[in-house]
């Protein structure tokens, strides 16, 4: 190892460190209480006799029982439902230019991160997968303190003033008298607050179209959605707002299994991270920043301080600076995931705040709301929180102070310890605040350059695909549909009117209310192509296949499906009727890890069904397997079979297959993502029109019945 990659190692793990002497694996241990006293019996509590009463000086039945009856902490008031995990930041080259953070100066640092992910709405104990803004909340460990990207999957916000942070929760949530829904918007609080703030109609096209339900958290982006500032050395300011572009592009489950994996396996998208990060597929995002100079400050037609509004990318360019890794899993859930605490406050010099309503009024809310759920004023002491930069000041005390302070001295100025701590100068790092110049009469106003509530609503619209679009739509038909009150749902269609017509025409015809009769729009023609997830990044690494298969399955052409899949990075589960091994026609076996007990369609990326009699024989006499390949072709994935197993999607009716005998060109793809061949050969060509669909993730084509999008 040469020194400059030593040096990478050792900032990379700086964090891990800090945290190894408070981690304890109980192997091989005896017993103990808290007070380190080694107990005989935890199985049985201290009584007066055998049938007797317990006795009041059982000290270990007291102490056991007393702490797991203060288990649980609070959870957050949004954000409850999370996931993290840890990794690492490198910039791509200096950005001394722009900024004097210290993180983003030198290629070789690597600076440890903390990322939890999370949902916003639901409890802690809810879904992964309902239809909800995705928080991506990063703590960066720099050498001067911790930064935190507090980002949502989604680049705008749903109200433009935090004073409305409240209401606008309080709607979201679960109705207050019966608390009922569960992690969803779908029911009237929720829409009347979209109604009554027109302010919301922007975000709202985001929550309802595709980013609301991602695949996964590894393929999404991050959004940091407040404007920010860079500060270089020389004090030279630019308005910035952070991206996170994630490596496997952008991707979404369809509503149908959203919904119904909330069922089957609520824990989706932690699952999907923790078994990628164990699996050494380590997700990546590049961080991104969009600049614009403090002279163009009024050049756009939005306020740049307007959270409910987005730079397109195709006006200020997205330029990538850094990549960060997610390398570990977490050590426990509690200790890191839960108790980590982050703010959109803490910033690092080079760093600094701009003065969109929202994010000041974040910056109040993240320490307060941390004083409660983590009970006081330490919780930068518990492990997760501490920055790797030293720490010291004049706080003392509080409830849970694990720091022993020394001396007398803890105040500031003092004499007695030659003033130490002391401030920092600027050239030592020490945070100065940017000097803009403020000045303005107190008024409870907003400004008028936040009245445009539409147009970026309809440049959004207009920059989807048809398939998205028709997704939008249907989650309106879904969300709306489910609002009791048919004012409000008459209400929403005359709000969304303003941004599109059609679009407003098309949400009538689904919530049985009538369509508007003025005419709509906003006379926005742009379009932003960075918008569309069609022109994401695609891929097939990482992916999952279920490959269906039963006793007398062809052995040759299976396994050599399955091993082409797997070298291409992708994961492959062997599903059957029951779990266990399974014999081919030539007797050799597999073992089926998955059955259709454990599992569904809904848990993949695609199916594989391979030939063999007597394996599709017995496959179609189960209503399981028609169903699964019913739900994969439902949900637009990509569909591979070959020989016999043909026969199975002609069972269960599936459109768009095309034969293909071995003398012709051998193997048929199509736009509908279903991929047959009959041969006793040759895979590979199969394989790699597999692969190559399975990467273009879902085939939207399926939607369409006679050149249109079906209802
Ligand atoms: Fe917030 C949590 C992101 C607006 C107040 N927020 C929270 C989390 C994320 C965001 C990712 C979870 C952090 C974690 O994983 O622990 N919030 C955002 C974004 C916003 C935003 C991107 C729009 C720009 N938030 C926002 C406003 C306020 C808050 C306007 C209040 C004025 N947010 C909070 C909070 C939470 C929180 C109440 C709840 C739990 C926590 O902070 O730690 O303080």
């Amino acid at each position: 190892m040469d020194k400059d990659q030593q040096g990478t190692e050792s900032s990379e793990n700086k964090k891990n460190e800090q945290l190894e002497p408070f981690k304890v694996d109980h192997k091989n241990t005896k017993l103990t209480t808290n007070q380190g006293v080694r107990v005989s019996d935890t199985d049985d509590s201290l009584k007066a006799g055998d049938r007797g009463p317990t006795l009041m000086e059982d000290f270990h039945f007291r102490e056991k029982m007393t702490h797991f009856d203060h288990e649980r902490i609070p959870e957050r008031v949004v954000h409850a439902r999370g996931f993290g995990a840890h990794g690492y930041f490198q910039v791509y080259e200096p950005m001394t230019e722009y900024t004097k953070a210290s993180f983003l100066q030198d290629p070789n640092v690597k600076t440890p991160v903390f990322v939890r992910f999370s949902t916003v709405v639901g409890s802690r104990g809810s879904a992964d997968t309902v239809r909800d803004v995705r928080g991506f909340a990063t703590k960066f460990y720099t050498e001067d303190g911790n930064y935190d990207l507090v980002a949502n999957n989604i680049p705008i916000f749903f109200i433009q003033d935090a004073i409305k942070f409240p209401d606008v929760v309080h709607a979201l949530k679960p109705e207050p008298h019966n608390e009922i829904p569960q992690a969803s918007a779908a029911h009237d609080t929720f829409w009347d607050f979209v109604v009554s703030n027109t302010e919301t109609a922007h975000m709202i096209m985001w929550l309802l179209s595709d980013r609301a339900i991602p695949r996964s958290f590894r393929m999404m982006e991050g959004f940091g959605v407040n404007t920010f500032r860079f500060v270089n050395e020389q004090g030279k300011a630019r308005f910035v707002k952070f991206h996170w572009k994630p490596k496997l592009g952008v991707h979404s489950l369809v509503w149908d299994e959203a919904q119904k994996l909330a069922g089957k396996d609520p824990d989706f998208h932690r699952r999907d991270l923790w078994e990628a990060i164990n699996m050494g597929e380590y997700p990546e995002y590049e961080l991104g920043v969009q600049m614009i100079e403090e002279e163009d400050e009024f050049s756009f037609d939005f306020d740049i301080l307007d959270p409910t509004k987005f730079w397109p990318e195709e006006m200020v360019p997205v330029k990538l600076i850094g990549k960060m890794t997610l390398n570990r899993n977490q050590d426990n859930f509690f200790a890191e995931t839960e108790q980590v605490a982050f703010h959109a406050g803490n910033v690092v010099p080079g760093i600094d705040f701009s003065n969109d309503p929202l994010l000041q009024g974040r910056l109040f809310s993240y320490l307060d709301t941390q004083l409660l759920r983590l009970s006081g004023p330490n919780f930068h002491e518990i492990p997760i929180n501490r920055p790797i930069a030293p720490v010291n000041n004049n706080q003392r005390d509080g409830f849970h102070r694990m720091t022993i302070d020394k001396g007398a001295v803890s105040y500031s100025p003092n004499t007695l310890r030659n003033n130490s701590p002391e401030p920092a100068s600027d050239q030592e790092h020490g945070y100065v605040h940017y000097m803009e110049k403020v000045e303005g009469q107190k008024i409870r106003r907003r400004s008028e350059s936040f009245n445009d509530h539409f147009s970026q609503a309809t440049l959004f619209w207009n920059s989807l695909s048809t398939a998205e679009k028709q997704h939008l739509i249907k989650a309106f038909h879904f969300e709306v549909g489910s609002v009791k009150d048919k004012n409000l749902k008459q209400r929403v269609v005359e709000m969304f009117n303003q941004v599109d017509g059609k679009l407003a025409a098309e949400i009538a015809k689904g919530i049985g209310v009538n369509p508007p009769t003025t005419p709509g729009g906003t006379g926005v023609t742009a379009s932003s192509p960075a918008v569309s997830q069609e022109n994401t990044i695609k891929l097939a690494r990482t992916r999952k296949v279920a490959v269906l298969i039963d006793h007398g399955f062809a052995f040759d052409e299976v396994s050599q499906v399955v091993t082409a899949l797997q070298s291409a990075g992708l994961g492959v589960d062997l599903v059957s009727k029951q779990l266990g091994m399974i014999s081919s026609a030539e007797g050799e076996q597999l073992e089926a890890n998955k059955s259709f007990a454990t599992t569904g369609a809904i848990m993949y990326d695609a199916l594989y069904i391979g030939g063999g009699a007597q394996s599709i024989s017995s496959l179609n006499l189960y209503s399981e397997s028609k169903t699964f390949v019913d739900e994969a072709f439902k949900h637009a994935k990509t569909i591979g079979a070959t020989n016999e197993g043909i026969e199975l999607l002609i069972a269960a009716q599936v459109q768009g297959i095309t034969f293909a005998g071995p003398d012709s060109n051998d193997h048929v793809v199509n736009d509908l993502g279903i991929i047959t061949i009959q041969t006793d050969k040759d895979f590979k060509a199969f394989t790699d029109e597999m692969i190559h669909a399975i990467a273009q993730h879902r085939h939207w084509m399926r939607e369409f019945k006679d050149g249109k999008l079906s209802g």
